[in-house]
């Protein structure tokens, strides 16, 4: 089993199924199960994207439109709705971000995600993920699970649509060899045409192959190449922006008068800070108080802690203790309990063993 507790990382790819298709099936619900392209009908327009019922046309992104109109003549065009597609695409986003801080998106409708830390298994996550998309969006998503980054997008393109694969260490290389090397990503058809000409169709026969005759064939690229299909890819999931910190605050409609009235707020705070913590498997090692007086004169307090928590009865102790070392002479309008420090919850688990 791939857990925290080795070193094996556990990542997932997500990739939305027939994503700009999709968002207007699900826009134009009387259009379900019929063959849609997203394109402009112009005289030289070609397929964004198709459904999976144009797609049993042979109609697949890039295709010329006339080609398509050709290959399936009761083929629905639709004109490309880009601001909707990000709209969703944020959406979708923002669902995952609550599985893993940890995730880095590659494109419109596709991202890494890193649940090392997660304690679950990656396909009961990945389930759960595939049916919160859905009914949260209404949209479709694929995910690939792997310990590399190549064999997790490799893994969610495998059972496409709605589809949950995972490649294991013992899945190599047996598993891939019969691979089409048009599957290998970041090869393009120019590389794979490369490899083809030499008679080398599938991963199996790629094995076979040296890596200084693999650089003379691909050029730089035949040393990743050789290195990614044998399982061998460290390539860390980027974070862009890494949450520095979370918080929450609440402003009174009545300013609160009373040490005892603030004190009251401190352990419903505090729980919604533990939860927001390990909901996204954090934990904190500096945590804030922050009042505002009915002058709009702001009074902050903070602490660090030795060692990082998300434990709630210690938040409400610390926040306790801030609240205590403040002084109240004007009525407070605003109240708020944040923390800061943040890391990883699998980085805390690593200190104690
Ligand atoms: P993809 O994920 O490649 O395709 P897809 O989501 O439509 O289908 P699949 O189920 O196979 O993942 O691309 C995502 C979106 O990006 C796609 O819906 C439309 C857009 N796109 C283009 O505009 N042009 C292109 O050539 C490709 C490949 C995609
Ligand atoms: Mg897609």
């Amino acid at each position: 089993m791939i857990d925290a507790h080795t070193n094996v990382r556990k990542l997932l790819h997500v990739d939305l199924d027939a994503f700009f298709a999709a968002v207007e099936e699900l826009d134009h619900p009387e259009l379900a199960g019929k063959p849609i392209a997203v394109a402009n009908d112009h005289r030289r327009g070609i397929l964004t994207t198709c459904n999976y019922p144009a797609r049993a046309f042979g109609l697949h992104s890039a295709m010329p439109v006339f080609q398509a109109k050709a290959r399936c003549p009761g083929l629905i065009l639709m004109p490309p709705r880009f601001e909707r597609y990000k709209a969703m695409s944020e959406s979708v986003f923002k669902i995952l971000r609550t599985y893993s801080r940890r995730i880095e998106p590659v494109s419109i409708d596709e991202a890494y995600l890193d649940v090392t830390s997660h304690p679950e298994d990656a396909v009961l996550i990945a389930e759960s993920l595939r049916s919160e998309v859905l009914d949260l969006t209404g949209l479709s998503i694929s995910v690939g699970i792997s310990y590399n980054k190549f064999f997790a997008k490799l893994a969610s393109d495998w059972q496409k649509p709605h589809g949950i694969f995972q490649i294991t260490p013992d899945d190599v290389p047996d598993l891939l060899a019969p691979l089409p090397v048009r599957k290998i990503h970041g090869l393009g058809r120019t590389g794979a045409q490369a490899l083809e000409r030499f008679g080398i169709t599938t991963i199996g026969d790629l094995y076979a192959v040296e890596r200084p005759v693999l650089e003379r064939l691909l050029g730089k690229q035949g040393d990743a190449i050789y290195r990614y299909i044998r399982g061998r890819d460290d390539r860390p999931v980027e974070v862009s922006h890494e949450r520095k910190s979370i918080g929450m605050e609440r402003t009174f409609s009545e300013d609160l008068t009373t040490r005892a009235a603030l004190a009251a707020l401190i352990p419903g705070f505090s729980k919604r800070l533990s939860d927001a913590l390990k909901k996204r498997h954090l934990v904190a090692r500096t945590f804030h108080l922050k009042l505002k007086t009915s002058a709009f004169k702001l009074i902050t307090r903070s602490h660090s802690l030795p060692d990082a928590t998300s434990d709630a009865e210690r938040i409400e102790a610390l926040e306790s203790l801030m609240l205590d070392a403040v002084e109240i002479e004007a009525p407070i309008r605003l109240f708020g309990v944040s923390a800061s420090n943040l890391s990883d919850e699998d980085v805390r688990q690593l200190r104690f063993f």
